[in-house]
């Protein structure tokens, strides 16, 4: 078999690569380790910057996320008891975030390759990546059947998410890993009940973080602090609520409404990146090549960041034969990469309660707060980052 780009995984960053490339009629595989309806079915993100949200729309994706997305024009810090609203459109020229899940862009996706006619394999295991230093590298992988398969590719996108074998095929000794492990998770539900908030809060207090964000009118997606050894048998309802009620609670009347948990899950929080995301012929985009803590809700943002790049270098080359905006990928990616890295850092060091800390950075972080709830040029910063800078910014 033979293609021009094999891409590994079948996740926001594989499945939009293959939709800009098939654009510009450029022909790839796309192949994935489980099936159709786990992919559609796995819970993650929520929130979409501006830019993601138009690259959608430019692309022929937006027609569901324009129907069903819930646009945001502000974001609410809550702290001392009080919302303190950051209001994302007037301090960045109209841009917000969107709400629409990740596996609701997941299906748009996997319907535009479909109707597109071009290959998407599920079900594949065993896939190894050969002769990445050579023209023509090779994906060799066993189908759902179990027959062995070999692809000769001129290009492969590792897109197959962090815990995938394209980062590992970067000789160790050729990749530097950048990693920080923070010392508490996320403890994350949906719910059955009506919407608590017209904007996400990001709650701090001193018994910890707490995220109300949503889903749909009926549906809500909360998550709160919690160790990074907790099970979900640690967390039966009655003790979420109770710790989502402390953590949210204020002097202003506002009480958070109760309904049916019907999915729960610990998530971890670690940052990750590796340099270069590139070897030979082997390019990472996405989660393969980064991770970021969710408080920034940057993850897949910037998986759709990295393909975007990653597209205009390859039609550069099939277009005119030029190589270099491929050469600079891994320099521009990451670029935006580390921007997103801080910030993601700096809104988990700023919301959350470490074990370790002394009264001394409490007051720090609370200063902090009030800084950038109460100065336009503070709160602007945290704005344009989260909307998310644009394309040509970084
Ligand atoms: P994915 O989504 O992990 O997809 C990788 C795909 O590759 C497949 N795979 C393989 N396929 C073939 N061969 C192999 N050897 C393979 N190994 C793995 C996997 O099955 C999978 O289908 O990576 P991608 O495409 O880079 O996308 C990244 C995003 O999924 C991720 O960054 C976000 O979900 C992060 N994230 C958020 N990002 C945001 O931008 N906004 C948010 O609001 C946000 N909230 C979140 C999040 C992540 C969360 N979790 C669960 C980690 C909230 C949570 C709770
Ligand atoms: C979500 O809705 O899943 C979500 C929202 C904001 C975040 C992370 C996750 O920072």
């Amino acid at each position: 078999m033979r293609t021009q780009v094999g891409i590994i995984g079948a996740g926001p960053a594989g499945l939009l690569l293959a939709h800009l490339l098939q654009l510009r009629g450029i022909e790839s595989v796309v192949l994935e380790t489980r099936s159709r309806q786990e992919i559609e079915a796995t819970i993650r993100a929520g929130v979409l910057e501006q830019g993601t949200v138009d690259l959608l729309n430019e692309t022929g994706l937006g027609e569901r996320l324009r129907r069903e997305g819930l646009a945001h024009e502000g974001v609410i810090l809550r702290f001392g008891g009080q919302n303190h609203r950051i209001p994302l459109a007037e301090l960045t020229g109209g841009r917000c975030i969107t709400v629409y899940a990740q596996h609701e862009v997941i299906r748009d996706l996997v319907k535009a390759r479909f109707d597109s006619g071009e290959a998407l394999l599920f079900g594949v295991k065993d896939i190894s990546l050969l002769d990445l230093e050579t023209q023509l590298p090779k994906l060799r992988f066993h189908d759902e059947g179990g027959a062995l398969h070999e692809i000769a590719c001129d290009y492969i996108a590792g897109c197959d998410g962090f815990h995938g074998v394209s980062r590992p095929s970067i000789p160790s000794r050729l990749r530097k890993e950048f990693v920080r492990v923070s010392p508490f998770a996320w403890f994350g539900i949906l719910v059955e009940a009506p919407r608590a908030t017209e904007e996400l809060i990001y709650a701090y207090h001193e018994q910890g973080f707490a995220l109300i964000s949503t889903r749909s009118p009926k549906i809500q997606r909360l998550y709160l602090q919690c160790n990074p050894g907790d099970t979900t048998s640690l967390w039966p309802d009655t003790r979420i609520w109770e710790a989502l009620h402390t953590r949210l609670a204020g002097d202003d009347g506002w009480r958070l409404s109760e309904g049916r948990i019907f999915q729960k899950s610990v998530i971890a929080m670690r940052s990750l990146v590796v340099e270069p995301m590139q070897h030979g012929r082997l390019f990472l985009a996405g989660d393969a090549a980064h991770i970021v803590p969710p408080t920034g809700a940057k993850g897949l943002n910037l998986a759709v960041a990295d393909v975007r790049v990653l597209a205009q270098a390859l039609a550069a080359f099939y277009d005119a034969g030029s190589t270099d905006l491929l050469e600079r990928y891994s320099e521009t990616a990451l670029r935006r990469v580390w921007r997103a890295e801080h910030f993601s850092w700096w809104m988990t060091s700023m919301l959350h309660r470490f074990h370790d800390e002394s009264p001394f950075h409490h007051r720090l972080q609370r200063s902090q707060l009030e800084y950038v709830t109460s100065s336009r040029a503070a709160a602007t910063m945290l704005a344009e980052n989260y909307v998310g800078l644009p394309f040509d910014k970084v």
